[in-house]
Order: structure tokens, then C-alpha cells, then sequence
């Protein structure tokens, strides 16, 4: 947003999408943005979430809408038998591990080369001001866009019938938007926290896992055009089964705290079922900074 030649506000793409009077992320160093990212900040620690309602203009849901229904056609679908940690199943881990539980993962990604530049949600995550704020929310310098091909972007496609089971993400700063609610069903649910860089806590994980464990998951009803910010690498979460014949249409934003992030060649043949030439290269070449699983 900047001002016109008549001191009245002008929109750009961003002005356009977002709801900068209730989400000032353009004008930094303002008090009202600041208090924006002072509330995210102490829901992130008190909980690894925060949901910002209504940041994409409600007007524009209709849009998100049509948007993601155009692009889930090219969504990779499949249903694969995962673990919590998305490591092979037949790796060797003792009994009672949760690791050891086995669920179907029935989302389907849309992945970044398919999203035209266009569209809402690739003029979102390219925008230099809400990367900016999605720093300030996660309490880091910068962020950057990941520099693999297909997985820095994705809509996820939850159909009738199927979820996207618990799991950890591989990155600490997950930003995602509802497009398209289900009928029923398809809430996300989370456990904030269950485990830390130093700690897995498989007790807890396996409690969640088997059923027991409702006393640690909270549950979110997203409608279209909320912005959510989540630390899913430390709260096991998931799309609960979706009901009735709409698919649950989410954009995922993947940023990091370095440049080049690409990922694992066996990860992006899982998510998309299909590898690029980039990947290929720079396998093996990732670090971590710390030694959970996945
Ligand atoms: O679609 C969602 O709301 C969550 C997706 C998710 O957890 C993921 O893509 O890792
Ligand atoms: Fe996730």
C-alpha cells in the first residue's frame, strides 16, 4: 500500500488480497503491526499456533475458491502407508514405538510449478512483506522462499473419505490457508508442543496415536482465508477425515531460515511422485541443526 498523489490509499496485489487495515504487514515498523506480531508471537510460544481470521479479504473467498478448484486437478494423488515420522516402515525400532504405528496418508499436493504466478496464493507467498511478517511472527531475521522447484508452494487436497494422517513437519515455520472448507469433518488438530528439539516424548505420541491421547489435541475450525502460523515440527498434527463430497483445499507457505533449501529425493517422490533435476543434485548435501526423526 502507498499513498496516491491525493494522500488516499492505493492497493497493489497485496493491498488487494490482504486485509491491511486489520493486518497492517506493510508498514513496518508501525505500533498496529507490531502489535499483530506481539500476538503471534505469545500464541506461537504458548502454543506453536496462531490463526490471523479473515487476513485474506472474506470478499475474496469466493476466489481462493475458484482458484484452488482449478488447481486440484493436478493435485498428485495417492494413498500411501506412513508413520508419524515419515521414515520407512520397515525400519528397525523397538516394540511399543510409535514410530511403529502405521496410518494411510490420503492428502494430495498440488506442488509449485503447477501454481500459476497469478494466483492468489503465489502472489502471497513471493510478496517480500508477508515473508517480512511471517519473520517478525516466527522471531527471526529473514526467511526465505525454498529454493526447491515443487515443495516451497503446495495447495494440499483432503478428498471424502481420507486425511491427512499425524505427522511432523520437516520445517520449523509452516504457514498454510485454508481455501476450500469441507462439509464436514477435516479439522485440524494438533498437539502443541508434544516434543522438543531435545526430548521425542513417545509416550504422549503414542497415546495420541492409539486413540488415548484426546486430553493433549486441539482442534481448529478454519474458514476460508485465515492465515494460520504453526511450529509443526514439534506439534504432532493432522487433517482429521474429511466428510461429505467437497475436498478440504489448503495453501501450504514453506519458508526457512537459509537460502537452497531442496527436499530429499525419497520425500519428494513420496509427496508428489515425481523428482526434478534439483533434487537429484543436491541430495545429500542437506544439514539439520538438530536430530529428531525425519
Ligand atoms: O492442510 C493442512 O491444513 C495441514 C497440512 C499439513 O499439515 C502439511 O502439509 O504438512
Ligand atoms: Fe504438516
Amino acid at each position: 500500500m502507498t499513498e496516491g498523489r491525493g494522500g488516499e490509499r492505493v492497493s497493489d496485489d497485496l493491498g488487494q488480497l490482504v486485509d491491511l487495515d486489520r493486518y497492517p504487514i506493510d508498514e513496518t515498523g508501525s505500533a498496529a503491526r507490531e502489535s499483530v506480531v506481539d500476538r503471534v508471537r505469545a500464541e506461537l510460544a504458548a502454543d506453536g499456533c496462531s490463526v490471523l481470521r479473515g487476513f485474506v479479504r472474506p470478499s475474496l473467498g469466493a476466489r481462493l475458491r475458484a482458484e484452488g478448484n482449478d488447481l486440484a486437478p493436478f493435485a498428485y494423488h495417492t494413498v500411501e502407508r506412513v508413520n508419524a515420522y515419515n521414515i520407512p516402515l520397515d525400519t528397525e525400532l523397538p516394540a511399543g514405538h510409535p514410530g511403529r504405528i502405521v496410518m494411510d496418508r490420503g492428502n494430495a499436493f498440488v506442488a509449485r510449478d503447477r501454481i500459476p504466478a497469478g494466483a492468489s496464493i503465489q502472489v502471497l507467498y513471493t510478496d517480500s512483506r508477508f515473508r517480512g511478517f511471517v519473520a517478525d511472527c516466527f522471531g527471526r531475521p529473514a526467511l526465505y522462499e525454498y529454493a526447491d522447484p515443487l515443495a516451497g508452494l503446495c495447495l494440499n487436497v483432503v478428498g471424502p473419505g481420507l486425511s491427512h494422517p499425524w505427522h511432523y513437519d520437516t520445517n520449523e515455520f509452516t504457514v498454510s490457508m485454508l481455501t476450500q472448507p469441507p462439509e464436514d469433518g477435516g479439522l485440524f488438530e494438533y498437539c502443541p508442543n508434544i516434543r522438543t528439539p531435545e526430548a521425542e516424548n513417545f509416550d504422549d505420541v503414542r497415546a495420541v496415536l492409539t486413540g488415548g491421547g484426546d486430553h493433549l489435541v486441539r482442534r481448529l475450525a478454519l474458514r476460508p482465508g485465515d492465515l494460520q502460523l504453526f511450529r509443526g515440527r514439534f506439534s504432532l498434527h493432522r487433517v482429521s477425515p474429511v466428510a461429505g463430497n467437497t475436498p478440504r483445499h489448503t495453501a501450504i507457505f514453506a519458508y526457512s531460515e537459509h537460502p537452497g533449501v531442496i527436499g530429499s529425493v525419497e520425500r519428494t517422490r513420496q509427496l508428489f511422485g515425481r523428482v526434478l533435476p534439483d533434487h537429484v543434485a543436491a541430495a545429500g548435501r542437506s544439514a539439520r541443526g538438530d536430530r529428531l526423526l525425519d
